[in-house]
């Protein structure tokens, strides 16, 4: 069994560096923010916390004074991010810290602090 769950996470990631280099060429979300535009994609998911300033459910879209990500040089700011899941957003209210789980530039996991 274990050599069959390697092999599955081998494809997933095949699988998650596609879309996350498609991603690149649009850009178009976080064209506001000079700090990030030549970061090269994540391929796996990367930790953050951060402080939630608004939720736009309808949107699936939080936005969060997220601290410095050294993992993709990104200085500390304010910025929306899209949720991978609306579930995400779930009781959520503005002004609690989270930490969140990014891939590109997508929030794919949150955890109220
Ligand atoms: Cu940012």
């Amino acid at each position: 069994m274990k050599t069959v769950f390697a092999a599955a996470g081998l494809a997933a990631l095949a699988l998650a560096a596609q879309p996350a280099g498609a991603q690149m060429a649009g850009m178009d979300d976080h064209a506001g923010h000079a700090g990030h535009g030549a970061t090269s994609a994540a391929v796996a998911p990367v930790g953050a916390v951060g402080v939630v300033r608004a939720i736009d459910a309808k949107a699936g879209k939080l936005t969060l004074a997220h601290e410095a990500i050294p993992a993709l040089k990104w200085p500390p700011m304010t910025m929306a991010f899209k949720v991978a899941d609306p579930a995400l957003l779930n009781g959520l209210t503005v002004g609690k810290k989270v930490r969140f789980k990014l891939q590109g530039q997508t929030i794919v996991g949150l955890t109220v602090l």
